[in-house]
Parts: structure tokens; sequence; C-alpha cells
């Protein structure tokens, strides 16, 4: 019998695929390690049971969308980039590093500001907004705006990414209904971490969709990019870099350069500019390094 389905997690040797008939558990066949490829939690794959054993096998991965390596996981189709508007402050070179690397992947990126019952934030809304990206104004406390953050992880495979203490957890237990996500102060949690461990996996939402519960999801490895990449990463920089006249502009500290033109005019929000000078330095410190 066979099946079609999603890996939702990986654990000693086993799969476990979400099927239209739930979820079963699989071994991978030792094919793949042939061609050391590696089945990943949110791969879409075909698998076949054995009827009288009740076993299953991965017979074949389908091609991946796209793939995260920290954690390891393939076919996220969105990023949840949660921030607080207050306690912690919100750390915009943080917030625009993790936009980066949604964009560095191809992932939609989703601005979801929380905690606004003790900062309404509209600020932040405004400055991103304006930057053309898709933003929340949320509170886990008082469940503003849970409804449409439900409405956008819907049939979404979502990876939830922030600062630890932004309320990433407590957000997920609003959207679930339950308190399947333990929440607290740092000093509890860096106990939890001790004991856990932090293999990927995805919790199916009762609406459709995904997300994944990986603590501590970071930014990307900046080995892979050069400055020059990096003006790609700021949606709303594109523009200006194309019609800036110089060649091989860094768009940091030109005289005559169009993206700090803009910046000057207001049409991008300086803490947004100040964030790309930051990660092309941070890349060319690393290259230094090298
Ligand atoms: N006032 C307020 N506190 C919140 C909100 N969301 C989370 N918190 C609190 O912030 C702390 C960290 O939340 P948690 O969900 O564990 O954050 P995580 O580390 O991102 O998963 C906890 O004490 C929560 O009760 C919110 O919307 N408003
Ligand atoms: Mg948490
Ligand atoms: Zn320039």
């Amino acid at each position: 019998m066979q099946y079609e389905g999603r890996i939702v997690k990986g654990i000693g040797g086993f799969y476990y695929v979400d099927t239209a008939d739930g979820i079963l558990e699989c071994r991978a066949r030792g094919i793949f390690r042939k061609e050391k490829l590696i089945p990943l939690v949110g791969d879409l794959v075909t698998i076949s049971v054995d009827e009288t054993t009740g076993t299953g096998a991965v017979e074949e991965i389908h091609p991946r969308k796209n793939l995260l390596i920290r954690p390891p996981v393939a076919n996220v189709t969105q990023m949840a980039v949660v921030v607080a508007t207050a306690n912690p402050k919100p750390n915009l070179y943080l917030l625009d590093k993790l936009i980066a690397s949604a964009e560095y992947a191809g992932i939609h990126p989703l601005i979801c500001w929380n905690k606004t019952d003790l900062d309404s934030g509209e600020d932040y809304g405004e400055l991103y907004r304006n930057a053309g990206f898709d933003v929340l104004l949320l509170s886990a406390e008082t469940g503003q705006q849970v409804d449409l953050l439900k409405e956008r992880l819907k049939d979404q495979v979502t990876v939830f990414a922030g600062n630890s203490g932004v309320g990433k957890s407590s957000l997920l237990n609003r959207i679930f209904g339950t308190e399947t996500f333990a929440t607290g102060d740092v000093s509890s949690r860096v106990e939890r971490g001790k004991h856990t461990t932090r293999h990927s996996e995805l919790a199916a939402l009762p609406f459709g969709g995904y997300i994944i519960d990986t603590p501590g999801f970071g930014s990307f490895d900046i080995s892979l990019l050069q400055p020059e990449n990096v003006v790609e990463l700021f949606r709303e920089f594109t523009p200006y870099a194309d019609g800036c006249r110089f060649r091989d502009c860094s768009h940091t500290v030109e005289q005559g350069c169009q993206v700090l033109q803009a910046v000057e005019d207001g049409k991008i929000a300086s803490s947004r500019h100040e964030s790309y000078c930051a990660l092309v330095q941070e890349i060319r410190d690393a290259n230094k390094r090298k």
C-alpha cells in the first residue's frame, strides 16, 4: 500500500510521515544513503506500508522547494519573525537579519510584533509595512490579531524565529488553544534547554498547515554571503540600488549613492539602512578572518 505524505519527525532512524490515514512510522531505505540524500523533516515523500508487518518505508523523496540548514527542514514556505514591542526591547538588527535570511532562502517573511499590550508598536508596524512587509501587531496576552495570524499560517509551513523571551511559545499556545509549548522566564528556559534534544518537528495545525517548533531558530550562516549580495535581501532598497549610478557601489557611504539619498529623503528607514551597513560590515569582518 502506497501513501503520499510529509515527514513531520525524524528520530533514531525512523521517520514519522503525516498521511491521509494519520501519522505512519517508516524506515528510510538504504538507497538514500548511497545517493547521499537524507530524508528531512518537511520532505514530501511516497511511502509503502507492508500490509502484513505494518512496517513503512520511505520510497521516494519529492523534489524540495527549499532547504533550511539550521534547523534542517525542507519545504518551509514562511518565516514568522517574532519580535516584542517591549520587554525585551526590540533588537532591530536581529530582526532585519532574520528577515534577510528568509529572503535569502526564498521564504515569505511575516513580521510579528508581539506584546502590543505593553507598547502598541504602531510605529514599528508602519516602518515595516512601508518597507513592503506583511506585518501583524499581536498580543499573546490579550489575543490581539491572533485570528489574523491563524489566517496567515493556514496551509503554510511556518518556522518561528526570534529572540528568546519575545513570546513565540505563548503565541503558539494561543494558536493551538493549549499549553503545549513551554513558556517562561529565561532562567527556567536555560534549565530546560539542558535536557531537551534539539531535533526539529513539524506540528500540524488544526486548521491546515504546519509549524516548526524548534527552539532557538537562528539567522543564516553569513559565510554564504558576499557584501554585494546583501542589498538584494533588503527588498525596499532594490529600486534605488538599481538606479544607483555607481558600479560596485556598496550603498554604505558613497557620496551621491541613490540608496543613501533615499535614506535621506525618508523613503528608506534609517534603521533598515543601519542594519544593512552592519550586515555588510559583519561579512567583511568574517572575510578578513578567513
Ligand atoms: N505582556 C505580555 N507578555 C507576554 C506576551 N507574550 C509572551 N509574554 C511573556 O513573555 C515571556 C516569554 O514568553 P515565551 O512565550 O516563553 O517566549 P519565547 O522564548 O519567545 O518562546 C513569558 O513570561 C510570557 O508570559 C504578550 O503578548 N504580552
Ligand atoms: Mg519558547
Ligand atoms: Zn549606491
